[in-house]
């Protein structure tokens, strides 16, 4: 008899248990690492610390703790969320090192319920986090399922306008006397290839960041294999191609790239993502100029075209998606004075919104905020003759202690007068020097967790 109760309330607590897979991406520097490390630390150190009081089930007191477990994917490389804390807390402290691949971390978190339902069963509950990380670029990919190798290629080379046909001088070049015609010659087609890519990494470095393929400037594993040696080509695509020739191959390689890489990932990864946060770094298009910034928005709004599921949608032919949540979170908030932080948002919106409203984005809920993974800063004031002016107090990168106004974030999508007239001016600070056993100081990170994970919390 003993046994059998037990084996029921296995049973029960078992139903108990739930699961949520949620995503993080962003366009790289975009603040993933330093999200994910928060976030992680801020759960493990819930069940000791008041720091998460915008999630609803920890301002109710009901988060019992939380554990780190073995992640469920074990094809995937695990988040290095202990080198991360070691970067922090290493005396003076850094900034984790950037990753440039897929990762994952899982945790369990341990919760009283408080709907009537769960209640019933159990007194606790957990939920099973997933959290994967993976290179926003990678979505700039989606489009090329829909196209053939010509049409990507015109699409690239209609795209040479402004800095991107400057920084694209030299791979034209090398490209110039290319035969596509002539028999494959692999030496060939990966220094021109290389060249490419340069030109990729240039764009990235001018604040240019619709790139493609995006796995050429975030290449993980995939490093220096065939399948990332292609680029753009001018061709008749009425002429037959020469069977065996260099254009056979360009075409050959784009092919094997739609299937094992782009719809590889999104079959394998993204298929699998329930809640989705979008990181989105405003400050440093705004830093770079009005150009970057319309990059980005450019590149913002080809990244939710992953999340439009249309029934002619080509991700719709590849499988059932699963994500109903998108949060898009400007970052690194601490790097402006408080009473900036709501024409953050706003401009965040305003990159985000108009797209997100023209399209069909069914059954998908979406918002925007502004929040700090991890906060760099003090806020306080300066004072100037009689008036006192909000000002962040920190340590630079290179250990300079300094206190600043950072300047005004517009409200509004600024035009090119704006950087002509004053132009911005954030500077990047060291995180600042903490103790190991209190959780890292963060902006709002709980209210993006609340809205990521509050509903499976009930
Ligand atoms: N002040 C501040 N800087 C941040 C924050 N998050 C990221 N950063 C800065 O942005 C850089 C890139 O962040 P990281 O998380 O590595 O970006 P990823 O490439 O998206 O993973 C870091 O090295 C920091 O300099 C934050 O919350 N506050
Ligand atoms: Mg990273």
């Amino acid at each position: 008899m003993k046994k059998i109760t037990q084996e029921v309330n296995d049973l029960i607590h078992r139903s108990m248990d739930s699961h949520v897979r949620i995503a993080v991406t962003g366009l790289s520097r975009a603040g993933k690492t330093a999200f994910i490390s928060s976030l992680v630390n801020q759960l493990l150190h819930t069940s000791t610390h008041d720091n998460l009081p915008l999630l609803t089930a920890s301002r109710d007191k009901r988060i019992i703790g939380a554990k780190r477990e073995p992640q469920s994917n074990m094809m995937v490389p695990r988040f290095a969320y202990d080198e991360s804390m070691e970067h922090i807390h290493s005396y003076p402290p850094k900034w984790p090192e950037p990753t440039r691949d897929v990762s994952e971390i899982r945790l369990a978190l341990k919760y009283k319920p408080n709907s009537k339902a769960k209640r019933l069963l159990s007194r606790t509950s957990t939920l099973h986090i997933d959290i994967i990380d993976y290179p926003g670029e990678w979505l700039l990919d989606l489009p090329l399922l829909d196209m053939d190798f010509q049409e990507w290629s015109a699409s690239q080379f209609a795209a040479l306008k402004g800095k991107r046909q400057s920084l694209a001088e030299s791979w034209l070049n090398d490209a110039h006397d290319f035969d596509l015609d002539s028999e494959v010659d692999e030496k060939r087609l990966a220094d021109i290839a290389e060249s490419y890519t340069r030109y990729l990494y240039a764009c990235k470095e001018e604040g240019l960041h619709w790139v493609q393929p995006g796995r050429f400037v975030l290449p993980g594993e995939l490093e220096g294999a065939p399948v990332l040696q292609f680029f753009p080509c001018r061709f008749d695509a009425e002429k037959k191609v020469v069977k065996g020739s260099n254009l056979a191959m360009l075409k050959a390689r784009y092919q094997e790239y739609q299937q094992k890489v782009v719809k590889a990932f999104y079959k394998h990864h993204f298929a699998t993502f329930d809640r989705q946060i979008v990181l989105v770094d405003c400050l440093q298009p705004l830093n770079a100029g009005y150009e970057s910034f319309h990059d980005m928005r450019d590149a913002l709004e080809q990244i939710m075209h992953s999340f439009r599921y249309g029934r002619s949608n080509v991700l719709k032919r590849l499988f059932a998606p699963r994500i109903d949540k998108v949060l898009f979170a400007a970052t690194k908030a601490d790097h402006v004075t408080p009473e900036q932080h709501p024409h953050l948002v706003s401009l965040l919106q305003q990159m985000v919104h108009p797209a997100w409203q023209s399209a069909s984005y069914e059954n998908i809920e979406m918002s925007c905020m502004t929040m700090a993974s991890i906060q760099a800063t003090q806020t306080g004031f300066i004072s100037q003759g009689d008036q006192a002016i909000p000002a962040l107090q920190g340590v630079t990168i290179d250990e300079q202690p300094l206190t600043v106004f950072p300047g005004e974030v517009p409200k509004k999508l600024p035009n090119q007068s704006y950087w002509d007239a004053q132009g911005f001016e954030f500077t990047a600070f060291r995180p600042l020097e903490l103790s190991e056993d209190e959780p890292l100081p963060h902006i709002r990170l709980d209210k993006a967790l609340d809205y990521l994970i509050g509903d499976k919390l009930k």
